[in-house]
């Protein structure tokens, strides 16, 4: 029987590593002491439940049947200023499924939130790096996957996904549509594709008193032209869906008296449509050598970083679609996600789908971010009705 109280507490207790003393917010980014706490800690949750733990070589946290299996989870890493259900709950909820359903799995995926690249627990686990690659990923401190990873309890080997028969992730929304419509349960259709860059403008450092605003080759007023620019241009080809993000920008040497030689940014960018994103990259790429070349600016690019748009498997949908409406009738709404998830790369080797509860106002990637506790029950009820009709 679904215990939702044992549920809570799990969810409160994994919310404890990592707890940053502001309302619920957590820090608990990949490889860090608090991330490897919660992932022994699930270990050890997972034995007592009577499944067999496993930690693979990138620290993904299985819970394993024998034989085939649905799996379940999310991921247990954070964003630098995480909320506390931010994966967690995907991954507290299957681990109570699996505690009642003899033929459920579950997982935490590392590095979803991308301290390294992006997703790259997943990413590895469905193929679409290998662990060499993985390894040579660096964090903004410079430390590379390889090097964190050697702080992991043990390295059990990898899973292979063909073990399991589909998997299914429940996530808070992260956006507004549940809690302004009063829906407590979203049915996922498709997640979206997302595209990213590393730009480097380098310039001239200088000083800020004497050196004439002619003569100036200011690497900031460059990134303003660049994103003026690239505002007016992508205008012709987005939807109002359509999402773009300069999310990171470091400016050296980002002192007052003191002209920017360098600055280093992201450009991150979002669609449903993959025809649309490569028109997307297009008027990047080119307004980037367009604004380098008025600009004085030398131009450098790496790590363009491609996540396909991913339709979610149409028995899975169905099975949550007949889970929400049994259990929160009239409540639920089918709807796209415009954050992504590690279904993206699972979707590479098995059937995916997902549900969402809703965020309160719509807030995520933030300490404030929050769910009421019946919808994260109500959700959960959802999840094992959907994974009872699918495991018979
Ligand atoms: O960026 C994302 O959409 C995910 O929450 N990491
Ligand atoms: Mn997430
Ligand atoms: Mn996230």
């Amino acid at each position: 029987m679904i215990d939702a109280d044992r549920f809570l507490e799990n969810l409160h207790t994994l919310r404890s590593f990592g707890a940053s003393g502001i309302g619920n917010g957590v820090v608990r980014p990949a490889y860090s002491d608090a991330d490897i706490a919660a992932r022994s800690w699930l270990a050890d949750q997972i034995a007592q439940a009577g499944l067999t733990p496993h930690i693979d070589p990138m620290g993904n946290v299985f819970g394993l049947r024998d034989g085939p299996a649905l799996l379940l989870g999310s991921h247990s890493d954070t964003q630098p200023e995480g909320g506390w259900l931010d994966g967690a709950l995907g991954v507290i909820a299957g681990l109570e499924v699996a505690r009642v359903n003899p033929h459920v799995s579950v997982v935490s995926f590392q590095d979803e939130e991308g301290r390294f690249g992006a997703l790259t627990g997943s990413s590895v686990f469905g193929g679409a790096i290998t662990q060499d690659q993985a390894d040579a990923l660096t964090a903004k401190d410079g430390t590379t996957l390889g090097d964190a990873r050697s702080a992991l309890p043990r390295n059990d080997g990898p899973v292979d996904p063909s073990r399991f028969t589909g998997y299914i992730e429940m996530h808070i929304e992260q956006g507004p549509v549940l809690d302004a419509e009063g829906d407590q349960i979203g049915v996922v259709t498709d997640i979206v594709g997302s595209r990213q860059i590393e730009v480097t403008f380098t310039g001239q450092q200088n000083h800020a008193g004497t050196t004439p605003m002619h003569l100036r080759r200011d690497a900031f007023q460059a990134l303003s032209v660049f994103n003026t620019a690239l505002n007016d241009r992508l205008r012709n080809v987005v939807t109002p869906r359509t999402v773009w993000t300069i999310g990171h920008v470091t400016l050296h040497p980002n002192a007052s008296s003191i002209v920017p030689g360098r600055v280093s940014f992201s450009v991150q960018w979002r669609d449903a449509d993959d025809d649309r994103l490569t028109r997307m990259e297009r008027i990047v790429r080119d307004t980037l050598d367009e604004i380098a070349g008025q600009t004085g600016m030398q131009l450098s690019l790496h790590g363009l970083r491609n996540l396909r748009p991913t339709a979610m498997d149409a028995t899975l949908r169905a099975a949550l679609e007949a889970g929400a409406e049994a259990v929160s009738p009239g409540k639920w709404r089918t709807m796209p996600s415009g954050a992504l998830h590690d279904a993206t790369n699972v979707a590479r080797v098995l059937p995916v789908a997902m549900l969402f509860v809703p965020s309160i106002g719509g807030i995520s990637h933030d300490f404030a971010e929050d769910t009421d506790e019946a919808d994260l029950v109500t959700g959960l009820n959802v999840l094992a009705h959907a994974a009872q009709r699918v495991t018979g």
